[in-house]
């Protein structure tokens, strides 16, 4: 069965002109994009968006830096597990523990400012999608 999940490029990316080599590698990898647009969230819409964070020291510097400018959010869909397919292709959380040829080891800067999220289970991919599209 097909299953979507959610991507979104962060600030970071935005900012130094990846939003095209990473929407290629996710092409190049056989996910289809089913929906996309660039939004600029608010604070509020940053600490709704990662409210499974409340209470998480980094929580504040996170939804500062994701309402710090646009981000691109988009629907994929894939053949099989979506969710732990585009995981294994963005990387570890910390770009510095992400495996080389992953997105996050070859863009990411940092913890907070690590280019792309993406959804963590079927669960949230719902969750994630609904917050941005209706
Ligand atoms: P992932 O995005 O890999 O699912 P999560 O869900 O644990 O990682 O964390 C959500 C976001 O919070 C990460 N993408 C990262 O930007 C930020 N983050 C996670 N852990 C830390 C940390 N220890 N310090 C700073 N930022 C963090």
């Amino acid at each position: 069965m097909r299953k979507k999940s959610l991507l979104i490029i962060k600030p970071d990316a935005i900012e130094r002109d990846l939003i095209g080599r990473i929407i290629s590698r996710l092409e190049s990898a056989r996910f289809k994009i089913l929906a996309m647009k660039m939004v600029r969230l608010t604070y509020d819409e940053a600490r709704k968006f990662y409210a499974v964070h409340e209470g998480r020291p980094f929580l504040e510097e996170l939804c500062q830096f994701m309402s710090s400018g646009p981000i691109v959010a988009m629907v994929l869909e894939s053949d099989g597990d979506t969710v732990s397919k585009i995981r294994s292709l963005i990387g570890s959380t910390d770009p510095a523990k992400a495996a080389p040829g992953t997105i996050r080891h070859d863009f990411a800067l940092s913890l907070t400012k690590n280019s792309v999220h993406a959804s963590d289970g079927e669960e949230s991919a719902k969750t994630e999608i609904a917050f941005f599209f209706s």
